[in-house]
């Protein structure tokens, strides 16, 4: 273990997390993005510039052929610790991965950090002790004053100084030490170390999209999120495309999911981005989110002039006083004119909806069915509602309720199985199954083929696409209705005895 202090980022990247997999839909080009934690590779580039290493090494499964794959990664590295950056929903599916590594690598430190970790420190180090560390907040600074103490083989007392982290300590109590100062010099954090997962001259640009972001935190406070609520900060519009143009000349980069929480973080950062784009000649193609009522049809022209090819806007509810329980902050309104504008310039818009929230009664889930149909975007993701730590709907549950998170099937968290607390009317498997249907049912209307697939208001990319989603949904509703007939199934079962007495 000589040399730099070298940290490996370890993740098990499913590519079946969703329901409906991008992939499955064949979503691949237009949304395929790389499904690797942009915090892994801002990290990384973090701590190449402070004096540590970094490496990076993901499975997509937990078995032989992929623990392997580890086992190779420490070889090479070496590393003085394992780093996680893990979401709620995926915390126990890593947890197994932990649970194998200390086993076999018990003088190795775990450390955890990402929403998670930043919602429930000590609930996680509680419940899970094969974490030995959990960073809370920010972690460019905390994650290298750590790695450096424990290459140094510092105890508890070092411990005790870094702010933002918390440990199991020597009294098997946990130790929390001092809050992490946000970090407001945003534009000194490094260029993403994308190297950590694409290669220069190999990267297929053309079919794979790069996470970027320029923000942290989000200034809104919608009480179903954990974002930062507040801290806001954002890098400045020069900055952020020499980002772009660095990820354009080093890797290939050719389009672009700008994924902050919402984008962009004003008007006047915008017109600075693209003159700037315009100015440097810039070729690429991007998408973003944002939310209802900040851009005009004037801005997606000309931001479209600039390469934008989607955009996902958060509408969430299609009830006004929903909208208001959930302190979203936009109106019906606003969600209306922001998809009528995008229509109208003709870029590929993606509705993002929610069902289950706080006290939502099923005439205000019918509001938001209606509501997805009159809009008619050609792409809409469609979520039920779990209250996840780090939001204020997590905090009103139940204490018994508030555990849910150790229940999640380790192999699909999006499973029926899972016990969910539901906030609303309806059980949390109840909203499941009408989100499941109304996901696979909305591409199969009439409305939605004259709109998106035959009108030319789209491009003729956009209307393929559109076809792919109509094709994709219409096989899958067509096969779960067979494998639901008592009859089909029987005559399925019937051909395979007689293929079986046949041979
Ligand atoms: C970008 C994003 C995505 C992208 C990810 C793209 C990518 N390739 O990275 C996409 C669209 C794929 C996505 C998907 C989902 N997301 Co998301 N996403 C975000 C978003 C907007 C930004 C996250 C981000 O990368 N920020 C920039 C990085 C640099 O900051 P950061 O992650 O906060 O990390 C900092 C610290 O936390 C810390 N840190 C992070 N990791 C580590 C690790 C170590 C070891 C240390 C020391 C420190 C540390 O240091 C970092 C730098 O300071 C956040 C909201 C937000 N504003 O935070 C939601 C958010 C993370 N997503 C969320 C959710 C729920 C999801 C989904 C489950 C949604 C869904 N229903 O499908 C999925 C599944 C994701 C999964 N695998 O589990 C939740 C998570 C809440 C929770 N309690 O877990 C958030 C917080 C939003 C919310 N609704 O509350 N998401
Ligand atoms: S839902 Fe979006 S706008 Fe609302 S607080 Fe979270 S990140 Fe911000």
């Amino acid at each position: 273990m000589a040399g730099t202090p070298t940290v490996l980022f370890v993740a098990l990247n499913r590519r079946d997390y969703s329901p409906l997999s991008s992939a499955e839909l064949g979503l691949d080009v237009t949304f395929g993005l790389l499904s690797h934690k942009y915090a892994i590779l801002s990290l990384s580039a973090w701590l190449k510039e402070h004096g540590c290493n970094a490496a990076y090494v993901w499975i997509d499964d937990i078995n032989a052929d992929q623990l392997l794959r580890i086992t190779r990664a420490i070889a090479r590295h070496r590393p003085d610790a394992f780093a996680f950056s893990l979401t709620t929903e995926e915390f126990i599916a890593h947890y197994a991965v932990i649970e194998i590594l200390k086993l076999r690598y018990p003088d190795i430190h775990v450390i955890i950090g990402g929403p998670h970790a930043n919602a429930l420190p000590v609930e996680t180090l509680k419940g899970f002790p094969c974490i030995d560390y959990v960073a809370i907040g920010d972690g460019e600074e905390t994650l290298t004053e750590w790695l450096v103490a424990v290459r140094e083989g510092r105890g508890h007392e070092r411990m005790r100084s870094i702010p933002g982290l918390a440990f199991r300590d020597e009294s098997y109590g946990i130790s929390v030490t001092s809050p992490r100062a946000k970090f407001r010099e945003i534009d000194k954090i490094p260029y993403p170390d994308y190297s950590l997962v694409v290669t220069p001259g190999k990267f297929r640009g053309d079919l794979q999209a790069l996470p970027i972001i320029f923000s942290y935190g989000c200034p809104f406070y919608c009480n179903f999120c954990s974002a930062d609520h507040g801290n806001y900060r954002y890098v400045s519009s020069q900055r952020a495309v020499s980002m772009i143009e660095r990820a354009i000349n080093e890797f290939g980069a050719r389009h672009f999911v700008f994924c902050d929480s919402l984008w962009p973080p004003s008007k006047e950062w915008m017109r600075e981005f693209i003159d700037e784009v315009e100015k440097r000649e810039l070729k690429f193609e991007f998408h973003f989110e944002t939310r209802a009522g900040r851009l005009s049809y004037d801005d997606f022209i000309r931001l479209k002039s600039i390469g934008l090819r989607g955009v996902a806007v958060g509408v969430e509810s299609g009830d006004p006083d929903v909208l208001k329980r959930i302190r979203k902050g936009i109106t019906i309104e606003q969600s209306r004119a922001t998809f009528k504008a995008l229509d109208k310039a003709g870029i590929f818009a993606r509705g993002m909806f929610m069902v289950g929230n706080i006290g939502e009664t099923m005439s205000e889930i019918d509001s938001t069915l209606d509501f997805l149909d009159e809009l008619n975007a050609p792409f809409n993701t469609i979520c039920a509602f779990r209250p996840l730590p780090g939001s204020e709907v997590y905090e009103i549950l139940p204490e018994h309720e508030k555990n849910w998170w150790m229940n999640v099937n380790e192999i699909n968290p999006w499973s029926f199985d899972n016990v969910i607390p539901s906030v609303c009317g309806l059980s949390y498997n109840e909203i499941l199954e009408l989100v499941t249907e109304v996901n696979l049912t909305y591409p199969l209307r009439l409305e939605y083929l004259v709109k998106n697939v035959y009108s030319k208001r789209l491009s003729e990319e956009d209307r393929s696409l559109a076809k792919r989603i109509f094709r994709t949904h219409l096989r899958r509703y067509v096969l779960g209705i067979m494998e639901r007939n008592t009859i089909f199934r029987r005559l399925i079962h019937c051909a395979k005895c007689v293929l079986r007495v046949g041979s």
